[in-house]
C-alpha cells in the first residue's frame, strides 16, 4: 500500500492524528511510522473501542452462573492412585514417541520486577544464581535423555527483547541443547488508544505499541509457522509455561498423559489457593464448560465464599500451566469456528506527545492497552480437564522486587524442594519450621528435576555426600 493511501485510511477512520508530525518528519522517521502503521488493523482497533473502550463497564468478566469446577485431585488428596499412575504411563510413552513440544512465553516486559532485560535472563537458583533460561533448558534436557527423545522448546519474545534472548542463548551456547530445536518467535503488538479511542503516538515517529498479551502466543505460533513445524516433526502437544516460574515441571508426564487420556484440546494445572486474595485466577464452570476468572475480576466478597468446613469455595487457582493440542491452537489462532481470544482493557499510564510533538510521562493512567489471555481459550477447548499439582512442586514465581512471589521467596521454595528430595531419599538434613535447609544447598534438573528423578541417582551415588553448605548436585 502506498503512504498517501494509508494515511487516507487512518483519516477515513478517524485516527489522522497519527500523521501529526508528518511534515517535520525526516524520510527514516517517516519510512518507520509508515510501517508500523501499516502493521494495525484499523477494523480490529474500532472493535476494540467500541466494546471495550467507549463501554462503561470496560468489558469486565461475564460472572453468571458461575460454580468451582471440578478438578482431578492428586493421590494425596483422595485422588486416585491408579488413575494417576496409568496417565504417567501415557504421558511417558507420548514422550518417547516425541509428540511433546515445551513452549515459554516470555515476551511480557517484566516491570514489577523492576529488571532491565527479558525476563529469562534473571538469576533466580540459590547456590549457582543460574537464569530462568538455564533452569528450563536444564529441565527440558533431562527430559530428553530421559524419554529418549530431545525435545523442541519454543520460546515466544516480544518485539522489545527478542535479540537479547537469542544473544543470551548464542552466548551460553544454548545450554548444551540442540540449537536446532530452540525456536524463538516475537509475539504480536497492539496499540494503546487513548480514553476517546485514537491510537497513541509515543513519539513524534512512533506508535505507542506493546505486546499483545500471552493470549497473542496461539496467533503468533501460527503466524511464525511454529505449527507446521511441529506437525512436520510429529509433535501434536504443547506443554505451555510462563517464564517467571523456575519451579515448574516443564514438561510433566502425569499431565499430559490426563490430557490425552480425556482427548482434551487444553488442559490445565490448579494449586488450591494459598488464602482468598492471592492473586492467581479461578478455574470455574459456567454453563457445564470450564472457564478460568482472573483474580482482578471475580469480586473479592466471592474469592472470600467458602464451603461448609471453611474451606474456600473458589480454591483452584490458575498458575498458568497448561497443555494444549497443536491444531486446537491453530483453530483458536486462525479465528475458523467462529473461535478467536476475546481482548481484555487495561488503563496504564503511557508514555505519548503532546501537540506540539513533546514528551509527556503521564502520573495517571492516560489510556488503554488490550491484551489477550491465553486462558481465555479453555472454554472453546472440547473436554478440558484440570488437575490439581502441589504448590511446591510446580509453582513459586518471581514477579516483584520484594515481599511475596520475590526473588527470595522463590530461592527459599527451591531450596525447600531439595530439601524434600533429600529427606524423602532417607539424607539428613537440618530444615527449620517451614522445611527450608539451614544449610544451602541446590540441585541440578540434570540430577534430579523431580522426587522420583532425584531418588534413583541419590541411591546410585556412593560414597553419598554430606549435606553441608555449599552442596551442589550435578
Ligand atoms: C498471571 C495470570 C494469573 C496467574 C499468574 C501465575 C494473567 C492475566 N494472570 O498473572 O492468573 O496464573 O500468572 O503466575 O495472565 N507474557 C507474554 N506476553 C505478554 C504478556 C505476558 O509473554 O504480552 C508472559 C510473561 O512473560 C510471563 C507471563 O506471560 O511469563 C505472565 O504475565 P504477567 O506477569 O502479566 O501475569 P500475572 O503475574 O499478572
Amino acid at each position: 500500500m502506498n503512504i498517501e493511501q494509508l494515511i487516507a485510511n487512518y483519516r477515513a477512520a478517524g485516527q489522522g492524528q497519527v500523521f501529526a508530525h508528518w511534515a517535520a518528519l525526516s524520510e527514516i522517521e517517516r519510512t518507520a511510522l509508515a510501517g508500523q502503521a501499516a502493521e494495525i488493523d484499523l477494523a480490529e482497533v474500532d472493535r476494540l473501542n467500541q466494546s471495550l473502550v467507549f463501554k462503561a463497564s470496560g468489558g469486565g468478566a461475564n460472572l453468571d452462573g458461575l460454580a468451582p469446577a471440578p478438578c482431578t485431585r492428586l493421590p494425596a488428596n483422595g485422588g486416585d492412585t491408579a488413575a494417576w499412575a496409568k496417565a504417567k504411563e501415557l504421558g511417558e510413552t507420548a514422550l518417547r514417541a516425541g509428540r511433546v513440544a515445551a513452549f515459554t512465553v516470555a515476551g511480557g516486559q517484566g516491570t514489577r520486577l523492576g529488571y532491565d532485560g527479558p525476563k529469562g535472563t534473571f538469576a533466580v537458583t540459590p547456590l549457582k544464581q543460574k537464569t530462568l533460561f538455564q533452569v528450563f533448558a536444564e529441565k527440558i534436557k533431562a527430559a530428553g535423555l530421559r524419554y529418549g527423545r530431545p525435545l523442541h522448546w519454543f520460546i515466544m519474545t516480544s518485539h522489545a527483547n527478542h535479540a537479547e534472548t537469542e544473544e543470551f542463548f548464542t552466548t551460553n551456547r544454548h545450554f548444551g541443547l540442540d540449537k536446532g530445536r530452540i525456536h524463538f518467535f516475537r509475539q504480536g503488538r497492539m496499540p494503546a488508544v487513548t480514553f476517546d479511542g485514537k491510537i497513541m503516538l509515543e513519539t513524534k515517529s512512533s506508535l505507542a505499541l506493546s505486546p499483545d498479551g500471552h493470549g497473542g502466543s496461539l496467533r503468533a505460533l501460527d503466524r511464525s509457522g511454529a505449527l507446521d513445524l511441529m506437525k512436520a516433526e510429529g509433535v501434536d502437544t504443547l506443554s505451555y509455561f510462563q517464564v517467571d516460574n523456575p519451579l515448574v515441571r516443564c514438561v510433566d508426564a502425569a499431565f499430559i498423559g490426563f490430557h490425552l487420556g480425556a482427548g482434551s484440546e487444553m488442559s490445565s494445572k490448579m494449586v488450591p489457593k494459598a488464602y482468598a486474595e492471592e492473586k492467581v485466577g479461578h478455574f470455574c464452570l459456567q454453563d457445564g464448560r470450564i472457564v478460568v476468572v482472573e483474580y482482578s475480576d471475580m469480586p473479592i466478597s466471592m474469592q472470600r465464599e467458602t464451603n461448609a468446613d471453611g474451606s474456600l469455595r473458589y480454591s483452584a487457582g490458575s498458575i498458568a500451566i497448561h497443555v494444549i493440542d497443536r491444531e486446537f491452537a491453530r483453530r483458536m489462532a486462525n479465528g475458523s469456528d467462529g473461535l478467536a481470544l476475546p481482548f481484555h482493557r487495561a488503563d496504564k499510564k503511557i508514555a505519548t506527545v503532546d501537540a506540539a510533538g513533546r514528551a509527556v510521562k503521564p502520573d495517571k493512567a492516560n489510556g488503554v492497552k488490550f491484551e489477550m489471555f491465553v486462558f481465555d481459550a479453555v472454554p472453546s477447548a472440547r473436554n478440558s480437564i484440570v488437575i490439581e499439582t502441589a504448590r511446591g512442586d510446580d509453582f513459586s514465581p518471581v514477579k516483584n522486587a520484594e515481599g511475596v512471589d520475590s526473588p527470595k521467596t522463590c530461592a527459599d521454595d527451591q531450596l525447600r524442594q531439595f530439601a524434600r528430595w533429600l529427606k524423602g531419599a532417607g539424607a539428613a538434613v537440618e530444615t527449620d519450621a517451614t522445611g527450608r535447609p539451614r544449610c544451602a544447598v541446590e540441585v541440578s534438573p540434570l540430577f534430579g528435576y523431580d522426587a522420583e528423578t532425584f531418588t534413583e541417582r541419590w541411591a546410585a551415588l556412593s560414597p553419598k555426600p554430606a549435606v553441608t553448605d555449599g552442596l551442589y548436585l550435578e
